[in-house]
């Protein structure tokens, strides 16, 4: 029925000789309900049964082998993209696992690891334009590295000094870059979700719009109010953005078979009226494509998509955690060898004449002098001055905060000796 004329037979189904009316022909015309209008009628009840649908299928390019198995799925990038994707990941293997032991040395406070989770990061990177807002959960370092994030601007930020862009007031691993697009991290789950709807909502409005947003969260922040919320505003308000779900298996101990009971997060969308797209995360091609077809869907139709990358965390969850209390470290061992994203993508580049083991084991050690040296240098930068905690909330700083900066400089003064005040910028 033309929607348009449902008021029109609302009133006059309200008359008798409407009804009258209706009925020439032979057959009454029914209104709507206006919560079902899709819906038809059937004369049995019948439940509908999650085990009804099929699991939505997980999209891949490559084999474990690194094998293309449909030709026509190949994006076909060109040596040089693919070289970089490649190095991109190496780069940030590298960098957390010296990250990761300097904070069992006590240099820093905290470190996350993204291991197994590389190609996500760098195939989805790759495939948005660098003009897209980003807004990150934690462990999508990948993302940075692809747009330009230096190791001095990663290390100034894990080591909270005057160099660090977040000025030392974010626990390490929380970046932000105004420069690229890349909205800062905030550690409360799922925060970013509603807000990556509601930027979205904000490009719409604009001429022209070009750009998108991508959010990335776990499959664990999946299950917080505010993913659901973000979803139905999206959906509803029919915002450009691409929920991008990295579902690695794990939210800390909880594995995902019991963080759920349907068929994941891609299997979520259709109850908010949403495309949606599984694929496998370890697929540095299969993740790239995704999120072509992603973007280009959500510009195209302004509408919202759920990506489901499916992966493992090859790490602990964080320095605060030890996964071998949860998880048998023979599981690790597939996912860490044939299943890595690196190794996947190291066999494509043999299979093509693209990979020179010389060179690459080269550019693993400059990586590794650069973050041991830019470990040293930023272990030298003084803190940034404690004032600037002060600073930067509000455009001018409010009366109460004035008094607050004010009683902590006396504080400081009276008790300079029990502050390690040399460390800080002046
Ligand atoms: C609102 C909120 N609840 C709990 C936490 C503690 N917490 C931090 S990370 C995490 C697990 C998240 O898992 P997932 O979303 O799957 O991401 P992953 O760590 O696997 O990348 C939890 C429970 C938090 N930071 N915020
Ligand atoms: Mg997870």
């Amino acid at each position: 029925m033309n929607q348009d004329l449902f008021p029109f037979l609302l009133q006059c189904l309200s008359s008798d000789a409407a009804v009258n009316n209706a009925r020439a022909g032979g057959s009454l015309l029914h209104a709507k309900f206006p919560g079902a209008l899709e819906a038809s009628f059937v004369t049995a009840p019948k439940l509908s049964l999650p085990a009804d649908i099929e699991p939505i299928p997980i999209y891949r390019v490559m084999n474990s082998e690194g094998a293309v198995e449909d030709p026509t799925q190949d994006p076909n990038l060109d040596q040089a993209t693919v070289r970089k994707m490649f190095r991109d990941m190496v780069l940030l293997n590298t960098m957390d696992k010296i990250l990761y032991e300097s904070q069992r040395q006590g240099r820093i406070s905290f470190y996350m690891t993204n291991f197994g989770e590389e190609a996500s990061h760098i195939g989805s990177a790759a495939a948005l334009s660098p003009e897209d807002w980003v807004y990150g959960q934690y462990r999508e370092a990948g993302v940075l590295v692809w747009r330009g994030f230096t190791i001095s601007d990663f290390i100034n930020q894990c080591y909270g000094n005057a160099e660090d862009q977040g000025k030392g007031r974010q626990m390490p691993v929380h970046y932000g870059s105004r420069k690229l697009n890349f909205v800062t991290i905030s550690s409360p789950l799922a925060t970013q979700i509603p807000q990556a709807a509601g930027a979205a909502y904000a490009f719409k409005l604009q001429p022209n719009n070009q750009r998108c947003v991508v959010t990335y969260f776990g499959e664990g922040a999946a299950s917080e109010g505010d993913t659901h919320a973000a979803f139905n505003f999206a959906a509803t308000l029919d915002c450009p953005v691409i929920f991008f779900c990295r579902n690695n298996g794990f939210a800390i101990s909880t594995p995902s078979k019991e963080q759920y009971r349907g068929d994941g997060i891609a299997g979520r969308a259709a109850g908010y009226g949403m495309a949606a797209l599984r694929f496998d995360g370890t697929d540095v091609f299969a993740t790239y494509n995704a999120t072509k077809l992603a973007r280009e869907y959500v510009l195209r139709e302004n509408k919202p998509i759920v990506l489901e990358a499916m992966a493992y965390r090859i790490g602990h969850h964080s320095t605060s955690d030890d996964s071998t209390a949860y998880r048998p470290a023979e599981e690790l061992e597939v996912w860490n060898t044939v299943e890595h994203p690196i190794t996947k993508l190291k066999h494509y580049m043999i299979q093509r004449g693209w990979f020179n083991e010389g060179e690459e084991n080269e550019f693993v050690k400059s990586v590794r002098k650069q973050v041991l040296s830019q470990i040293n240098q930023s272990e030298r930068i003084p803190k940034p001055d404690w004032r600037e905690m002060f600073q930067d909330v509000y455009t001018e700083m409010p009366v109460h905060l004035k008094e607050q900066l004010r009683a902590m400089e006396k504080h400081v003064e009276e008790h300079r000796d029990h502050y390690p005040l040399k460390d800080f910028k002046q």
